[in-house]
């Protein structure tokens, strides 16, 4: 791994987290009134992946769900964009049209979501298959159940896909956990279709050490464990406690990245007042 790998995840660990909270004020102000989809809790995923992914010099095509606004920041979407996509203004990402569920970005090859749970993986693994691009595919646990996604695996599989399929596993589908829901886990039947795949708490060296070899060169899928800080849509919290990557993370690298973390919770507090 190489030299600043873990302080540049947390560094954009960092920007989600504060990006997230100040949607979070917002909407409890009732100044955002469309529905919203937090990911604070989760950002440590696309976090990891974009820094391997920049690391390999690699721009990915990305095709993420409703809760995508980590995804988008971590790949180094304009930060402004993204705070007046939910202002509602036209020269928001996407015009001010997409709003928090479907953000896209032709600068960072996002492509916005529809809002139709797991559609995602179809297309994104279309678009892989007629380009031969590298693809990351990121969908949530309780998507991974539907029946175009696994038909989309299995053509990946067939067609050894330079995808990843990043399975951004935050336990519940809304309010749902998994074991309600089913008996199978992600690496079973990534296995049953011959996909290379790991199991994984979202532990940036743990995700650093799986993937980093095989990104790209075949297909592969990371079930990665995430914490839903707060609900479902909109700002609330379903639990008071939570495991926190983030929170971890800054407390081990120290000093160094309190200092970080504070400067860049003020830059985009003044972001958000000011765009
Ligand atoms: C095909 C389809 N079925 C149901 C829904 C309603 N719905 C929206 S989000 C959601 C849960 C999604 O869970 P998951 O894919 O794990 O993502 P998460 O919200 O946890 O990030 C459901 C059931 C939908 N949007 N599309």
């Amino acid at each position: 791994m190489k030299k600043n790998f873990i302080l540049n995840v947390f560094k954009k660990a960092s920007i989600c987290r504060h990006f997230e909270n100040e949607v979070f004020k917002r909407v409890s102000k009732k100044e955002i009134t469309f529905p919203v989809y937090l990911s604070a809790g989760q950002e440590y995923a696309p976090a990891t992946i974009a820094e391997i992914a920049l690391k390999k010099r690699i721009k990915p095509l990305i095709f993420g769900q409703h809760r995508g606004h980590s995804i988008y920041l971590s790949f180094g979407g304009n930060i402004i964009k993204l705070i007046k996509e939910l202002k509602g203004k036209k020269d928001g990402c996407t015009y001010g049209m997409g709003g928090s569920l479907s953000i896209h970005s032709t600068k960072i090859n996002m492509y916005g979501h529809d809002g139709f749970m797991g559609s995602n993986a179809c297309i994104g693994t279309g678009a892989c298959f007629s380009s031969k691009k590298p693809t990351i595919i990121f969908i949530g646990d309780a998507a991974l159940e539907e029946d175009y996604v696994l038909a989309s695996l299995s053509w990946v599989s067939k067609k050894e896909l330079p995808i990843l399929f990043v399975v951004d596993d935050n336990n519940y589908a809304v309010l749902t956990k998994k074991d309600e829901r089913r008996d199978w886990k992600a690496k079973e039947l990534a296995k049953a279709l011959r996909i290379t795949s790991f199991d994984l708490k979202d532990d940036p060296k743990k995700i650093y050490n799986n993937i980093n070899k095989h990104l790209f060169k075949k297909p592969l899928l990371v079930n990665i464990h995430t914490n839903r800080i707060y609900w479902h849509a909109g700002a609330g919290k379903d639990q008071e406690k939570v495991f926190d990557r983030y929170l971890q993370q800054k407390k081990i690298l120290g000093k160094n990245a309190e200092i970080i973390d504070k400067k860049i919770e003020n830059k985009i507090k003044l972001l958000w007042q000011k765009s």
